[in-house]
């Protein structure tokens, strides 16, 4: 499994022209306000507060970039369906998200977290099909497992691919706080490594 040695924000921005040079793999965490993006973050890279988490939705306004072991950025989005946010803010967000899917040619994967216990929201549904429309892998993470009971993680589970209506997808259901189902990420950026240094093939000496 990946062994996670050194990680670091390196800055947070809105466009292209803030985005840090690209390092080859990155990887965007997008979900609703409040589902548990930042601390994910956190427990993935093992620290308390590296990405700023609340209690109080729509802590993240920016995209923020975190380096890690020198080979890939995640980047923490803001969320959406908050609903004290204002049209034109709804706006900025959708315009940011659009222009970051269509030029960041590193993005690897993204992220779509769903809260377990809460199920895919009308929200989640608009930007899973929004995001089906691109290009890009997607894994849905399913946030906040240690608030659901075995059976109701079955029946959330079936629920939740109806109403992405499909039921093949990769789903990885997770706990930051218990530490859950983290490792499952680790080997995935794993496997995106290897993949990557076997791409460029094994002659540079
Ligand atoms: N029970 C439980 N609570 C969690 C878990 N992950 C996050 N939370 C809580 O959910 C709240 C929101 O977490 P954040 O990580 O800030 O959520 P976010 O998606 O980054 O939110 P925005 O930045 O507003 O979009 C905090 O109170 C967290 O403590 C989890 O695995 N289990
Ligand atoms: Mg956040």
């Amino acid at each position: 499994m990946l062994i996670i040695k050194s990680a670091e924000f390196i800055k947070s921005g809105t466009d292209e022209t803030h985005y840090p040079d690209p390092i080859g793999l990155e990887y965007l965490f997008l979900g609703r306000s409040n589902v548990g993006k930042s601390s994910l973050i956190n427990a993935i890279l093992n620290r308390k507060s590296l990405a700023r988490t609340s209690r109080e939705p729509g802590k993240t306004v920016t995209l923020n970039f975190f380096l890690v072991n020198e080979q890939f950025y995640l980047v923490d989005a803001p969320g959406y369906g908050y609903a004290r946010r204002s049209h034109t803010q709804i706006e900025t967000f959708q315009k940011m998200i659009t222009r970051y899917l269509q030029k960041r040619d590193e993005l690897r994967r993204v992220f779509l977290l769903i809260d377990m216990k809460v199920g895919a929201t009308r929200d989640d549904i608009e930007m899973y099909q929004y995001l089906s429309r691109f290009n890009l892998e997607m894994v849905i993470i399913l946030t906040k497992m240690d608030k659901c009971n075995q059976s109701e993680r079955i029946k959330n589970v079936a629920k939740i691919k109806q109403d992405l209506e499909n039921f093949d997808i990769k789903m990885i259901q997770t706990s930051s706080d218990a530490k859950r189902g983290i490792d499952k990420i680790l080997e995935i950026f794993e496997e995106d490594l290897h993949e990557q240094s076997s791409d460029h093939g094994g002659f540079d000496e």
